[in-house]
Protein backbone atom coordinates (compact mmCIF):
# COMPACT_ATOMS: atom_id res chain seq x y z
CA UNK A 1 0.00 0.00 0.00
CA UNK A 2 1.55 3.06 -1.28
CA UNK A 3 1.08 7.27 0.24
CA UNK A 4 2.61 9.54 -2.32
CA UNK A 5 3.11 13.50 -1.38
CA UNK A 6 3.27 16.06 -3.86
CA UNK A 7 0.90 13.92 -5.52
CA UNK A 8 -0.54 16.75 -7.44
CA UNK A 9 2.74 17.83 -9.01
CA UNK A 10 3.82 17.21 -12.59
CA UNK A 11 5.56 13.94 -11.49
CA UNK A 12 3.10 13.21 -8.85
CA UNK A 13 -0.22 13.80 -11.15
CA UNK A 14 0.90 11.04 -13.55
CA UNK A 15 2.33 8.94 -10.79
CA UNK A 16 -0.54 8.21 -8.61
CA UNK A 17 -3.08 7.37 -11.92
CA UNK A 18 -0.15 5.12 -13.21
CA UNK A 19 0.47 3.27 -9.98
CA UNK A 20 -3.68 2.71 -8.99
CA UNK A 21 -4.23 1.65 -12.26
CA UNK A 22 -1.17 -1.48 -11.39
CA UNK A 23 -1.84 -1.72 -7.74
CA UNK A 24 -5.23 -0.83 -7.06
CA UNK A 25 -7.17 1.73 -6.83
CA UNK A 26 -7.46 1.90 -2.79
CA UNK A 27 -3.99 0.85 -2.63
CA UNK A 28 -2.56 4.19 -3.50
CA UNK A 29 -3.17 7.45 -1.26
CA UNK A 30 -2.55 10.67 -2.76
CA UNK A 31 -1.35 13.30 -0.60
CA UNK A 32 -0.50 17.52 -1.12
CA UNK A 33 -0.80 20.42 1.10
CA UNK A 34 -4.06 21.52 -1.70
CA UNK A 35 -6.26 19.87 -3.94
CA UNK A 36 -7.78 20.36 -7.75
CA UNK A 37 -10.10 18.81 -9.66
CA UNK A 38 -7.38 16.26 -11.29
CA UNK A 39 -7.67 12.17 -11.75
CA UNK A 40 -5.34 12.06 -8.73
CA UNK A 41 -7.18 14.22 -6.12
CA UNK A 42 -10.66 12.77 -7.24
CA UNK A 43 -10.53 9.28 -8.33
CA UNK A 44 -9.03 7.43 -5.37
CA UNK A 45 -7.88 8.21 -1.91
CA UNK A 46 -7.11 11.50 -1.13
CA UNK A 47 -5.90 13.65 1.87
CA UNK A 48 -4.50 16.91 2.15
CA UNK A 49 -0.73 16.91 4.19
CA UNK A 50 1.94 19.54 4.39
CA UNK A 51 5.63 17.50 4.42
CA UNK A 52 6.30 19.71 7.22
CA UNK A 53 4.09 18.37 9.57
CA UNK A 54 5.89 15.13 10.37
CA UNK A 55 3.03 14.42 12.68
CA UNK A 56 0.09 14.83 10.09
CA UNK A 57 2.51 12.54 7.81
CA UNK A 58 2.53 9.85 10.12
CA UNK A 59 -0.56 9.58 11.28
CA UNK A 60 -1.72 9.77 7.41
CA UNK A 61 0.75 6.86 6.13
CA UNK A 62 -0.31 4.77 9.47
CA UNK A 63 -4.15 4.77 9.22
CA UNK A 64 -3.05 3.91 5.38
CA UNK A 65 -0.76 1.18 6.30
CA UNK A 66 1.25 2.57 4.05
CA UNK A 67 4.24 -0.01 3.11
CA UNK A 68 5.61 2.07 0.54
CA UNK A 69 6.37 6.26 0.74
CA UNK A 70 6.85 7.91 -2.45
CA UNK A 71 7.99 11.55 -1.34
CA UNK A 72 7.54 14.12 -4.35
CA UNK A 73 6.81 17.08 -2.53
CA UNK A 74 9.59 20.13 -3.09
CA UNK A 75 9.97 23.15 -4.82
CA UNK A 76 12.24 22.92 -8.08
CA UNK A 77 15.08 24.96 -9.10
CA UNK A 78 13.85 28.35 -10.47
CA UNK A 79 10.79 28.73 -7.48
CA UNK A 80 14.00 27.26 -4.97
CA UNK A 81 16.41 29.59 -6.12
CA UNK A 82 13.88 32.89 -5.64
CA UNK A 83 13.11 31.72 -2.20
CA UNK A 84 16.31 29.72 -0.60
CA UNK A 85 15.25 29.73 2.88
CA UNK A 86 11.54 28.22 2.15
CA UNK A 87 12.81 25.72 -0.23
CA UNK A 88 15.67 24.42 2.30
CA UNK A 89 12.80 24.08 4.93
CA UNK A 90 10.28 21.90 2.77
CA UNK A 91 13.13 20.17 0.42
CA UNK A 92 14.97 18.62 3.31
CA UNK A 93 12.19 19.14 5.92
CA UNK A 94 9.74 17.20 4.09
CA UNK A 95 12.43 14.89 3.08
CA UNK A 96 13.46 13.75 6.97
CA UNK A 97 9.73 13.68 7.85
CA UNK A 98 9.31 11.15 5.06
CA UNK A 99 12.62 9.08 5.77
CA UNK A 100 11.03 8.97 9.31
CA UNK A 101 7.96 8.11 8.22
CA UNK A 102 9.47 4.80 6.23
CA UNK A 103 11.88 4.07 8.90
CA UNK A 104 8.93 4.31 11.48
CA UNK A 105 6.65 1.71 9.19
CA UNK A 106 9.28 -0.31 7.56
CA UNK A 107 8.67 0.81 4.36
CA UNK A 108 10.20 1.25 0.90
CA UNK A 109 11.17 4.41 0.02
CA UNK A 110 11.47 6.69 -2.84
CA UNK A 111 12.10 10.06 -3.86
CA UNK A 112 14.20 12.14 -6.70
CA UNK A 113 16.88 13.68 -7.26
CA UNK A 114 17.96 15.92 -10.72
CA UNK A 115 20.62 16.51 -13.09
CA UNK A 116 20.79 19.80 -10.50
CA UNK A 117 22.58 17.99 -8.31
CA UNK A 118 25.53 18.34 -10.30
CA UNK A 119 26.84 21.77 -10.66
CA UNK A 120 29.83 23.97 -12.75
CA UNK A 121 32.79 21.54 -11.40
CA UNK A 122 31.09 18.31 -12.68
CA UNK A 123 32.30 16.60 -16.37
CA UNK A 124 29.75 18.00 -17.99
CA UNK A 125 29.44 15.86 -21.01
CA UNK A 126 28.36 11.67 -20.42
CA UNK A 127 28.20 13.01 -16.87
CA UNK A 128 29.56 9.44 -14.91
CA UNK A 129 27.53 8.07 -12.13
CA UNK A 130 29.97 8.54 -9.15
CA UNK A 131 31.45 12.39 -9.80
CA UNK A 132 31.98 15.63 -8.51
CA UNK A 133 28.70 17.12 -7.06
CA UNK A 134 29.22 20.75 -6.14
CA UNK A 135 25.96 22.43 -7.27
CA UNK A 136 25.68 26.09 -7.20
CA UNK A 137 21.96 26.39 -6.67
CA UNK A 138 19.82 25.61 -3.30
CA UNK A 139 17.76 22.95 -5.38
CA UNK A 140 21.00 21.21 -6.19
CA UNK A 141 21.87 21.73 -2.18
CA UNK A 142 19.23 20.10 -1.22
CA UNK A 143 19.26 17.30 -4.22
CA UNK A 144 22.61 16.37 -2.76
CA UNK A 145 21.99 16.70 0.48
CA UNK A 146 18.51 14.14 -0.42
CA UNK A 147 20.54 11.72 -1.99
CA UNK A 148 23.11 11.71 1.14
CA UNK A 149 20.51 11.86 3.59
CA UNK A 150 18.49 8.60 1.84
CA UNK A 151 21.55 6.82 1.72
CA UNK A 152 22.34 7.09 5.36
CA UNK A 153 18.89 5.88 5.80
CA UNK A 154 19.50 3.04 3.89
CA UNK A 155 22.91 2.40 5.56
CA UNK A 156 21.87 3.30 9.40
CA UNK A 157 18.49 2.32 9.73
CA UNK A 158 18.31 -0.27 6.91
CA UNK A 159 15.41 1.68 5.25
CA UNK A 160 15.00 0.59 1.61
CA UNK A 161 15.67 3.95 0.22
CA UNK A 162 15.64 4.61 -3.67
CA UNK A 163 15.91 7.40 -6.00
CA UNK A 164 16.71 8.71 -9.71
CA UNK A 165 18.57 11.80 -10.52
CA UNK A 166 15.53 13.04 -12.89
CA UNK A 167 16.29 15.46 -16.44
CA UNK A 168 13.96 17.50 -17.35
CA UNK A 169 10.41 15.58 -17.38
CA UNK A 170 8.15 16.54 -20.74
CA UNK A 171 4.38 15.91 -19.97
CA UNK A 172 1.14 17.08 -20.87
CA UNK A 173 -1.10 16.48 -17.69
CA UNK A 174 0.28 19.55 -15.73
CA UNK A 175 0.63 23.06 -17.15
CA UNK A 176 4.65 23.68 -16.44
CA UNK A 177 5.82 25.49 -13.47
CA UNK A 178 8.85 26.29 -11.63
CA UNK A 179 11.14 24.45 -12.99
CA UNK A 180 14.37 25.45 -15.31
CA UNK A 181 13.75 22.85 -18.43
CA UNK A 182 10.15 23.98 -18.39
CA UNK A 183 11.02 25.86 -21.48
CA UNK A 184 10.66 22.54 -23.24
CA UNK A 185 7.06 21.91 -22.38
CA UNK A 186 5.82 25.52 -22.70
CA UNK A 187 7.21 25.52 -26.29
CA UNK A 188 4.81 22.59 -27.31
CA UNK A 189 1.75 24.56 -25.51
CA UNK A 190 3.02 27.67 -27.58
CA UNK A 191 3.54 25.91 -30.70
CA UNK A 192 -0.15 24.93 -31.07
CA UNK A 193 -2.07 28.00 -29.68
CA UNK A 194 0.51 30.76 -31.56
CA UNK A 195 2.87 28.84 -33.96
CA UNK A 196 5.53 30.66 -32.18
CA UNK A 197 7.84 30.15 -28.56
CA UNK A 198 10.27 33.34 -26.85
CA UNK A 199 12.46 31.03 -25.13
CA UNK A 200 14.12 31.93 -21.69
CA UNK A 201 17.14 29.38 -21.79
CA UNK A 202 19.74 30.39 -24.68
CA UNK A 203 20.45 28.53 -28.23
CA UNK A 204 23.62 25.99 -27.49
CA UNK A 205 22.20 25.13 -23.63
CA UNK A 206 21.93 21.55 -23.71
CA UNK A 207 20.22 20.00 -21.11
CA UNK A 208 19.11 16.36 -20.85
CA UNK A 209 15.60 15.69 -21.19
CA UNK A 210 12.93 12.28 -20.80
CA UNK A 211 8.93 12.26 -22.02
CA UNK A 212 6.65 11.43 -18.54
CA UNK A 213 5.62 7.92 -19.60
CA UNK A 214 9.66 6.83 -19.65
CA UNK A 215 9.77 8.66 -16.47
CA UNK A 216 6.91 7.05 -14.77
CA UNK A 217 8.62 3.38 -15.96
CA UNK A 218 11.34 4.33 -14.49
CA UNK A 219 10.53 4.84 -11.16
CA UNK A 220 8.26 1.41 -11.15
CA UNK A 221 11.09 -0.64 -12.54
CA UNK A 222 13.84 1.02 -10.02
CA UNK A 223 10.97 0.09 -7.03
CA UNK A 224 10.27 -3.37 -8.39
CA UNK A 225 14.25 -3.77 -8.89
CA UNK A 226 16.02 -7.16 -7.18
CA UNK A 227 18.06 -4.85 -4.10
CA UNK A 228 20.89 -7.63 -4.68
CA UNK A 229 21.91 -5.91 -8.24
CA UNK A 230 21.75 -2.23 -6.42
CA UNK A 231 25.01 -1.01 -6.20
CA UNK A 232 23.87 2.33 -6.31
CA UNK A 233 20.72 3.91 -4.50
CA UNK A 234 20.38 7.54 -4.54
CA UNK A 235 20.33 8.37 -6.90
CA UNK A 236 20.38 7.07 -10.12
CA UNK A 237 21.31 9.24 -13.44
CA UNK A 238 18.72 8.24 -15.60
CA UNK A 239 18.13 10.55 -19.30
CA UNK A 240 15.79 9.85 -22.74
CA UNK A 241 18.16 12.90 -24.71
CA UNK A 242 19.94 15.59 -24.94
CA UNK A 243 18.92 18.62 -26.98
CA UNK A 244 18.95 22.53 -26.93
CA UNK A 245 16.14 25.68 -28.08
CA UNK A 246 16.94 24.96 -31.93
CA UNK A 247 16.50 21.31 -31.76
CA UNK A 248 13.53 21.27 -29.97
CA UNK A 249 12.53 23.58 -32.27
CA UNK A 250 13.53 21.92 -35.43
CA UNK A 251 11.22 19.02 -34.13
CA UNK A 252 8.19 21.17 -33.74
CA UNK A 253 8.69 21.94 -37.34
CA UNK A 254 8.44 18.72 -38.55
CA UNK A 255 5.14 18.53 -36.97
CA UNK A 256 4.22 22.08 -37.79
CA UNK A 257 6.21 23.52 -40.65
CA UNK A 258 5.55 27.18 -40.11
CA UNK A 259 6.50 27.48 -36.22
CA UNK A 260 8.98 30.05 -35.43
CA UNK A 261 11.28 30.30 -32.47
CA UNK A 262 12.56 33.26 -30.57
CA UNK A 263 15.25 34.04 -27.46
CA UNK A 264 13.97 36.46 -24.59
CA UNK A 265 17.35 34.62 -22.32
CA UNK A 266 16.42 34.92 -18.81
CA UNK A 267 19.15 35.30 -16.81
CA UNK A 268 18.55 33.59 -13.38
CA UNK A 269 17.02 30.39 -15.01
CA UNK A 270 19.92 30.84 -17.62
CA UNK A 271 22.48 30.20 -15.01
CA UNK A 272 20.72 27.55 -13.57
CA UNK A 273 20.79 25.61 -16.28
CA UNK A 274 24.25 26.55 -17.23
CA UNK A 275 25.60 25.30 -14.76
CA UNK A 276 23.84 21.82 -15.43
CA UNK A 277 25.52 18.87 -17.45
CA UNK A 278 25.08 18.70 -21.49
CA UNK A 279 24.57 15.06 -20.89
CA UNK A 280 24.55 12.87 -18.66
CA UNK A 281 25.56 8.98 -18.14
CA UNK A 282 23.19 6.24 -17.65
CA UNK A 283 24.85 3.00 -18.00
CA UNK A 284 24.64 1.96 -13.71
CA UNK A 285 20.97 2.14 -14.16
CA UNK A 286 20.78 0.15 -17.47
CA UNK A 287 23.33 -2.68 -15.94
CA UNK A 288 21.87 -2.48 -12.18
CA UNK A 289 18.12 -2.21 -12.88
CA UNK A 290 17.85 -2.67 -16.71
CA UNK A 291 16.63 1.24 -17.18
CA UNK A 292 14.86 1.75 -20.83
CA UNK A 293 13.42 4.69 -22.54
CA UNK A 294 10.95 4.41 -25.53
CA UNK A 295 10.54 7.82 -26.80
CA UNK A 296 13.18 10.06 -28.36
CA UNK A 297 13.04 13.52 -29.38
CA UNK A 298 10.52 13.41 -32.70
CA UNK A 299 7.76 10.55 -30.82
CA UNK A 300 8.08 12.59 -27.97
CA UNK A 301 6.88 15.63 -30.27
CA UNK A 302 4.57 13.68 -32.05
CA UNK A 303 2.71 12.60 -28.79
CA UNK A 304 2.97 16.05 -26.84
CA UNK A 305 1.41 17.81 -29.99
CA UNK A 306 -1.62 15.26 -30.62
CA UNK A 307 -2.29 15.21 -26.74
CA UNK A 308 -1.80 18.92 -26.66
CA UNK A 309 -4.02 19.01 -29.53
CA UNK A 310 -6.60 17.43 -27.63
CA UNK A 311 -7.01 19.39 -24.90
CA UNK A 312 -8.14 23.05 -23.78
CA UNK A 313 -4.84 24.66 -23.37
C1 LIG B 1 13.63 21.77 -12.75
N1 LIG B 1 12.26 20.14 -13.95
O1 LIG B 1 13.78 22.35 -13.80
C2 LIG B 1 13.09 20.34 -12.77
C3 LIG B 1 14.23 19.36 -12.84
C4 LIG B 1 16.29 18.72 -14.05
C5 LIG B 1 15.22 19.71 -13.94
O2 LIG B 1 14.88 19.24 -11.62
O3 LIG B 1 13.91 22.28 -11.68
Amino acid sequence: RIMITGALGQIGSELTVKLRDLYGRDNVLATDVRTNDSEAATEGPFEILDVMDAKGMMEAATNHHADTIIHMAALLSATAEANPVFAWNLNMGGLMNALETAKELDAQFFTPSSIGAFGPTTPKDETPQDTIQRPTTMYGVNKVAGELLADYYFHRFGVDTRGLRFPGLISYVTPPGGGTTDYAVEIFYEAIKHGHYTSYIDKGTYMDMMYMPDALNAIIDLMEADPSNLRHRNSFNVTAMSFDPEEIAEAIRKEIPEFTLGYAVDPVRQQIASSWPNSIDASAAKKEWGFTTKYDLQTMTKDMLNKLALKTI
